[in-house]
């Protein structure tokens, strides 16, 4: 598949993995639907993209966990943007690292709200006009965490699995269809995630990513890619990337003195 004028939505684009992924979709020649709620970041980021060559580019200020918001700002997409050929439900968080039975019900609900509900929001207000169509393309965002679940993790744990299940169902229910849908789920990438998951503390932030090599957003964004420009008729159902430093959820190979290899800070 050619992205050349080819109408691409990405949520979650102020940052990493969905930065990343803008950049190089906007490489070739995409127009570019870029949504998130810092409005500030997302025109920093349509900036870099239209430089780097995007066809196009509009900038939705949008919070995926609002179903009516959701369903505004898709509605009121004019005409010449409404036909959207790739949906990149990337928009996610992780917050706290805590036992289960000691965690937030605020940061569970944040987590749910975002990365399971919002994640379906949009999918059920874009998905329908693809069918309609007769084309496009899901790309969602799994983890290793949905894989495998790690202590302290398991509702961010629980997003992700909802996520590989939600995948898996779309696809069957878009069997028939020419409508294809992807998981893309990575291990340890360095973005502003650890940032948001611990507050801000940036000291903790950076002890997820001590002694090991993580992925970049870019890496990410290159699986994205490729998976969306394979042949219209291949659907890559799933792609799992991690560091060469990272086995699974729970075993890492670190080179600090004294970690041991499967520590997750
Ligand atoms: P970042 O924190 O760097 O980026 C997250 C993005 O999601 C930001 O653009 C943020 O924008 C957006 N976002 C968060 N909440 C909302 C919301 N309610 N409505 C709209 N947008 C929202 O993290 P990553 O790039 O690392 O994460 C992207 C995805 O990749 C997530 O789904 C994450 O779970 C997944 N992932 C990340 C891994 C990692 O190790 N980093 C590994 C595996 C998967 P804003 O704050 O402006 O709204
Ligand atoms: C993000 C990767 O291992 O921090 O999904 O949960 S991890």
């Amino acid at each position: 598949m050619k992205l050349k004028g080819k109408i691409v939505l990405i949520t979650g684009a102020s940052a990493g993995i969905g930065a990343a992924t803008a950049l190089s979709f906007a490489e070739q020649g995409a127009c570019l639907l870029l949504a998130a709620r810092r409005a500030s970041k997302l025109d920093t980021i349509a900036a870099e993209c239209l430089s780097a060559g995007a066809h196009s580019v509009q900038t939705i200020t949008l919070d995926v966990r609002s179903y009516a918001d959701v369903v505004a700002a898709i509605d009121a997409l004019p005409h010449e943007w409404a036909a959207i050929d790739v949906l990149i439900n990337n928009a996610g968080l992780s917050r706290g690292l805590d036992k289960l039975y000691a965690g937030s019900v605020q940061d569970w609900e944040e987590m749910i709200d975002t990365n399971v509900k919002g994640l379906l929001y949009v999918t059920r207000s874009v998905v329908p006009g693809m069918v309609a169509r007769g084309r496009g393309h899901i790309v969602n965002l799994g983890s290793t965490a949905g894989e495998m679940t790690y202590p302290n993790g398991a509702v961010y744990c629980a997003t992700k699995a909802a996520e590989k299940a939600i995948n898996d169902g779309l696809r069957q229910d878009l069997l028939g269809t020419p409508v294809r849908v992807t998981s893309i789920n990575p291990g340890m990438v360095e973005t502003e995630f650890s940032q948001v998951r611990f507050r801000g503390d940036h000291e903790r932030a950076a002890k997820v990513y001590q002694g090991l090599q993580p992925l970049t957003a870019a890496d990410v964004a290159d699986a994205i890619l490729w998976a969306v420009t394979r042949p219209e008729h291949v659907n890559i159902a799933h792609v799992l990337l991690t560091p060469v430093a990272q086995a699974n959820s729970l075993l890492f190979h670190r080179q600090t003195e004294g970690a041991a290899s499967g520590n997750r800070p």
